[in-house]
């Protein structure tokens, strides 16, 4: 999968992305990023890349000049159209599900914007969605694009190892994900619950199971709601009440 950015800050990509998980898939060929700066393709003499709005305003809207030059110069090489992304407060929220929907894309492009935001010629030209990781407002779209580019790497098959696979995890299937523990035993006076040291692996797994959906209940209400419970669900949920009442 490739990933071109267009930013007037290039080099923060490269400690970030070129760091652990996505490092290493960078070197194993299964993604690349490259961050463009759109300073580089500006014409003006000083290399301004914005200019104050029309219409008046506090401010600096981002030149289309530029923006649109830099993305000409990823595509002329290419016989099919990346896939352009605008990262935006006013974009569709990202979720795990928008995430795995934008994976299907072999090439995207991202632009992001500073200070007012970017020319709206150039997102009603070349963008095809605006997404947002959150509502609220940064200085940058950096940090989002960042964000975006981890979470559908992370989907790739290969990214991952084997053992913390993209498969049974938070939000995959719409539950938050079981509490984890390793060594030691005791920490400050709390030991490891006695079935992670049973050995039963069906019923570690059912625990685990249960601790999910607890846990989805009771911190992400929105979530549980719209889960659809197996049998095997609501006799754990059963079981368990039926075990705390009996306390
Ligand atoms: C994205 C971008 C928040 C998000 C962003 C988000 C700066 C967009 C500029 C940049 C515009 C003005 N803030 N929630 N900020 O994903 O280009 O908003």
């Amino acid at each position: 999968m490739i990933f071109d950015v267009l930013t007037i800050f290039p080099e923060i990509f490269d400690t970030v992305l070129g760091s652990s998980i996505i490092g290493r898939a960078q070197d194993a060929g299964l993604l690349k990023v490259t961050a463009h700066n759109i300073r580089d393709f500006s014409m003006d003499k000083h290399k301004k890349t914005d200019d104050s709005p029309y219409g008046g305003g506090n401010g600096l809207v981002m030149l289309a000049q530029p923006i649109y030059d830099a993305y000409i110069s990823i595509v002329e090489k290419l016989e099919y159209k990346p896939y352009f992304i605008y990262m935006s407060p006013q974009g569709k929220r990202l979720d795990q599900q928008l995430v795995e929907q934008l994976a299907v894309h072999k090439h995207i492009i991202m632009l992001c914007g500073h200070y007012e935001g970017v020319d709206e010629r150039i997102l009603e030209e070349i963008v095809d969605e605006e997404v947002s990781i959150g509502d609220y407002v940064l200085t940058g779209g950096e940090l989002p694009a960042m964000v975006l580019i981890d979470a559908i790497s992370r989907t790739i098959p290969g990214v991952l190892s084997n053992e913390d696979s993209y498969s049974d995890e938070s939000h995959k299937d719409g539950v938050l994900e079981y509490p984890q523990y390793t060594r030691p035993y005791e920490f400050r006076g709390t030991k490891v619950p006695d079935i992670l040291l049973s050995g039963h692996h069906a019923n570690i797994k059912k625990w685990r199971r249960l601790q999910s959906l607890k846990r989805t209940r009771e911190r992400r209400p929105d979530l549980y709601g719209q889960l659809v419970l197996s049998n095997e669900d609501k006799k754990l949920l059963d079981k368990d009440r039926n075990d705390v009442l009996r306390e």
